[in-house]
């Protein structure tokens, strides 16, 4: 489990600007309705909650390539970059509750503001590597990674409202596990640049724990690196995080997942997480409860519940 004394800055980027469906926006709100600051510093952890950001539109914000609003994005984005960035200058671990995928953008470029060698651990049914020119929705959250890679940028448009980001990783630092559901831009790119990628055949195969043995040998070896690990809430099954706004069948099951994260945590190297796309909007009250649980239980194993067990230093078993 997560057993470095950095404390961890939690912050809520409700932000759902990079997809069409609103509600994602109510994920930071439903998750600390189950108390996930409280049950965080229970696990013995110092935990710094930093509230949540606000985001404004900008006025006449015309489309550009099917993007519907790149500068209000891009203004989210930046103020996201900045209070990562923020948070990290502080020593602390930074944790961002989303908010769409989009906001990894800006996680990443605030994370490797601070740490300039970064490895990337994407558990997602999807690799969000597509371009702007690529994309077939126009949704930002499946673009982040182009936005992010130097070996992309000459495929890239510069968008309005995304100036001020600096293209800031390579495709070598980046692993995906967990994908299914990958457009023919990204299987061409994945294949060109040979990015790491663990599909569900490939977990099923090897074993998540080989999986991340063989990412951190691909992305990490020496683990000179700090880690970045983006959990999309779609990497689980629908049956375990059925409100999700693209819910994808045959995915991770919630004891995968945690394991993932567990071992991830395991390396004591990550000093920054996202979690997102989780839509309390979507599907049956049921379906909201199980996803919102899942998502709180996935960062709880991260961050050693179930594995540690609070013990007071002058414990005494009792006797007879
Ligand atoms: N690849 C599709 C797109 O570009 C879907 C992306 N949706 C996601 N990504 N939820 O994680 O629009
Ligand atoms: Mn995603
Ligand atoms: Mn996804
Ligand atoms: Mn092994």
């Amino acid at each position: 489990y997560y057993s470095t004394n950095r404390p961890i800055g939690v912050f809520g980027a409700p932000f759902n600007k990079g997809q069409p469906r609103p509600g994602v926006k109510y994920a930071p709100e439903a998750l600390r309705n189950v108390n996930l600051i409280k049950n965080l510093s229970l696990m013995g952890h110092e935990v710094i909650d930093h509230g949540d950001l606000k985001f404004e539109a900008v006025p006449n914000d015309t489309a550009i390539y099917n993007i519907q609003t790149p500068r209000t994005i891009g203004k989210a984005a930046k103020q996201i970059s900045d209070k990562v960035e923020e948070i990290l200058r502080c020593g602390q671990t930074v944790v961002t509750l989303g908010g769409d995928h989009s906001m990894s953008v800006a996680t990443i470029h605030g994370h490797a503001k601070v740490e300039n060698d970064l490895a990337i651990i994407w558990i997602d049914a999807h690799p969000d590597i597509n371009t702007p020119l690529t994309s077939a929705s126009g949704n930002i959250h499946g673009m982040p990674l182009s936005f992010l890679t130097k070996e992309l940028q000459p495929y890239v448009p510069k968008l309005p409202g995304f100036e001020w980001l600096k293209p800031c990783i390579s495709v070598k630092d980046i692993a995906f596990i967990g994908v299914r559901d990958i457009d023919k831009a990204e299987r061409y790119i994945i294949d060109k640049y040979n990015i790491t990628t663990f599909t569900m055949r490939d977990i099923d195969k090897l074993g998540m724990e080989c999986v991340l043995e063989r990412t951190i040998e691909a992305i990490n070896p020496t683990l000179n690196k700090k880690i970045h690990m983006s959990f999309d809430i779609d990497s689980l099954d629908p049956a375990f995080a059925p409100s999700t706004g693209t819910p994808v069948p045959y995915g991770l099951s919630l004891r995968e997942g945690m394991f993932l994260v567990e071992e991830i945590a395991l390396t004591n190297k990550v000093t920054g997480i996202d979690l997102v796309e989780i839509n309390p909007d979507l599907g049956s009250q049921r379906d909201q409860f199980t996803t919102i649980s899942a998502a709180a239980e996935v960062l709880y194993a991260f961050f050693g519940k179930r594995t540690k067990t609070q013990l007071p230093s002058d414990y005494v078993l009792p006797k007879p």
